[in-house]
């Protein structure tokens, strides 16, 4: 066996070995055979717009093709290149969102969907102007569903979000001609304007993807997140456990999948049905063990402490663990491995989404009308498939951490209300916080979010970011799988506050919380765009201006690249631990980590070395306290 370097994660390491001996192939493996990655590719300068090319062009060479045969250059392709992924990243978020809507649309009293938190439901129908006095919940429900449905598609004006900004970050985006109209619509403008013949002007095609980005966290996502808040509860604080040693021999082993919450709901409902738990029994299992991979998993674990068995890179080590009766999927960050690997062991893989068929699987489409009956049809099938585990082959990880989820804002506020206030303003407030922050015993904080890669060794990008940021007395609110690489090294336990310098500790103990905070999946991180907005609000300053900042170390998707640009057009300085395939247009490169400040007050950073991210994002944060005002010396804690 030579030596494992890819992950720093233990099970992951037993897992591949077991792997190997079975032989059966994981990312890894794949990730070898791929050898070195195209060179044309990974810097952004393979164009296949029209069927004129492929064209690849090498500008720096000197020789050979210098543009594209349309005479499209460097920069124009690069740039066409990354607001495509932009638009892909807007789209997957934002359908998600729609989705949810949807589901919302047709919640009723009596129906599988109701509604969870009304409270939260009637404070955006006052924000949207829906009539609320003497009506049905359930028509205010549907009504201010409807007006999150117009917002993908209607013609005028920009969307109503929007009005959550802050004064000066709305100034910053009407100068700049940044403020996104209707969601589709930015999506289809970046397809339109890519193609062939279209824009050819790489400044403007950026702009257009940082607009479009807008139309993501403070649209789509931000609707996702709050329809799901609606419809499921706005999480709490609860306790979970994470990483593989989740999975219980003696157990039918369940693991959901994807993204949207409405599936893994039911599932969540399903897995507790007498009938079902009987039926457990009949065929020789003690129980129904549920846990969740990838953002399923964050939205489960957020609302009911569903167990997290992993991150996107541990999907396929789930299966080779032999003990997994049935992977339920939904939509996005599904490996398509995953289906000829299930058939290697027992384990059913259920596809139920019809944007997500996979050739293989079995495809159960999740019926929203009939949702509680289709996810008992789903789970029975898991239930069914436990006589045909193979005892010889399993083998599941000891490994598995103790973590606290569910720190939606609402319930940050309530935390630091409870220790500090008087419960002056009913709904909490983060004044406590803005104070720890300006008295320097906080210095800031950071947003660390996104996927694993395998051109990063697993969750070691997270972990040794978070690890740095914490002891240097910055606060760590994170999302996505990097909540999860977080949770299973136990940083979201309490006993985490070893690792956090003296004045985040002190903090932690007060407010009862640990060092780096849980705040759900991708779309959640409209949750972290709010945080920031009411503490700018707070501070009455630009957002632009706080000592925040966010980082991705180990992102792969065009989610991410959607993300990191609504995150840095919203005046959050952004530091990627993959480069971007951009490097091809130094241009590009320099309106992306250069130019945008001047536009939007923040930019892109490209380090793949965490402990000097790190340094860079702490200076970073310095600077801004110092152009705040705020203490520069170590306040006593
Ligand atoms: Fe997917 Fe959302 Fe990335 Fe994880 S973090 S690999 S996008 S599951 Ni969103
Ligand atoms: Fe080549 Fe231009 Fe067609 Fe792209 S759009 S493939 S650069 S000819």
């Amino acid at each position: 066996m030579e030596e494992k370097n890819f992950s720093i994660d233990p099970t992951t390491e037993a897992l591949v070995i077991k792997a190997e001996k079975e032989g059966i192939e994981t990312l890894w493996d794949r990730k070898k055979i791929m050898k070195t990655p195209c060179g044309f590719g990974e810097e952004g300068l393979c164009c296949r717009i029209c069927a004129m090319g492929p064209c690849r062009i090498s500008p720096t060479a000197g020789k050979g093709a210098q543009k594209g045969i349309c005479g499209a250059t460097a920069d124009v392709i690069v740039a066409r290149n990354l607001v495509r992924m932009i638009a892909g990243g807007l789209a997957t978020h934002s359908d998600h969102g729609r989705d949810i809507a949807h589901v919302l649309h047709m919640a009723k009293r009596d129906g599988n969907y109701k509604i969870a938190d009304e409270k939260k439901l009637l404070s955006l129908a006052k924000e949207w102007e829906v009539a609320t006095e003497n009506r049905d919940i359930y028509d205010i429900a549907h009504e201010v569903a409807e007006v999150a449905l117009n917002e993908f598609g209607k013609p005028f004006g920009s969307l109503r979000l929007l009005e959550r900004v802050p004064e000066q970050r709305k100034q910053v985006w009407d100068e700049n001609k940044l403020k996104p109209g209707a969601i589709d619509k930015e999506i289809v403008t970046i397809m339109h304007s890519t193609h062939i013949g279209c824009c050819a002007d790489a400044k403007d095609l950026v702009h257009k993807g940082m607009r479009a980005s807008l139309a993501d966290g403070w649209g789509g996502s931000m609707i996702g997140t709050e329809f799901s808040d609606i419809l499921f509860g706005s999480p709490v604080p609860r306790e979970t456990e994470a990483n593989l040693g989740v999975l219980e021999e003696d157990q039918v082993n369940i693991i959901v999948h994807g993204h949207e919450p409405s599936l893994s709901e039911m599932i969540v409902l399903a897995v507790e049905d007498p009938e079902l738990l009987q039926l457990a029994k009949e065929v020789g299992a003690k129980g129904i063990n549920l846990s969740g991979m990838c953002c399923t998993a964050n939205e489960v674990t957020m609302r009911h402490g569903v167990k997290i068995a992993g991150n996107f890179a541990q999907q396929e080590l789930a299966v080779i663990t032999g003990a997994v009766e049935a992977v339920i999927v939904d939509v996005q960050c599904i490996f398509p491995a995953l289906s000829p690997l299930t058939k290697c062991y027992h384990t059913k893989f259920i596809t139920t989404s019809p944007k997500a068929k996979i050739s293989g699987a079995t495809h159960i489409e999740f019926e929203e009308e009939k949702a509680l009956a289709s996810a008992k049809q789903i789970v029975k099938e898991a239930i069914l498939n436990f006589k045909n585990r193979d005892k010889e082959k399993v083998f599941i990880p000891k490994t598995k951490s103790p973590a606290i989820v569910g720190y939606s804002v609402e319930s940050i506020k309530s935390q630091l209300d409870k220790v500090v206030n008087s419960h002056i303003d009913p709904m909490g407030t983060l004044k406590p916080l803005a104070d720890v922050i300006k008295a320097g015993v906080l210095r800031g904080a950071a947003g660390v979010v996104g996927c694993n890669n395998p051109k990063v060794k697993h969750d070691y990008g997270h972990i040794e970011l978070m690890k740095e940021l914490i002891k240097n007395d910055v606060i760590v609110v994170t999302t996505g799988c990097a909540a999860q690489a977080a949770a299973k090294a136990g940083l979201m336990s309490k006993e985490a506050r070893k690792f956090a310098g003296k004045g985040l500790a002190t903090v932690c103990e007060l407010v009862d919380i640990p060092p780096v905070l849980h705040m759900g999946s991708c779309v959640d991180i409209s949750r972290i765009l709010m945080l920031v907005a009411e503490l700018a609000e707070m501070l009455d300053v630009d957002m632009s201006a706080l000592p925040v900042v966010g980082a991705a170390p180990e992102w792969m998707s065009e989610k991410a690249v959607s993300i990191g640009t609504y995150v840095v057009t919203s005046g959050i300085d952004t530091w990627l631990g993959v480069a971007p395939p951009v490097t091809g247009s130094a241009a590009v490169v320099d309106l992306l980590t250069n130019k945008a400040e001047a536009v939007v007050g923040a930019r892109f950073y490209i380090e793949p070395d965490p402990y000097k991210a790190a340094q860079q994002m702490i200076e970073r944060i310095e600077e801004k306290r110092e152009a705040l005002g705020l203490s520069l010396a170590e306040a006593e804690a």
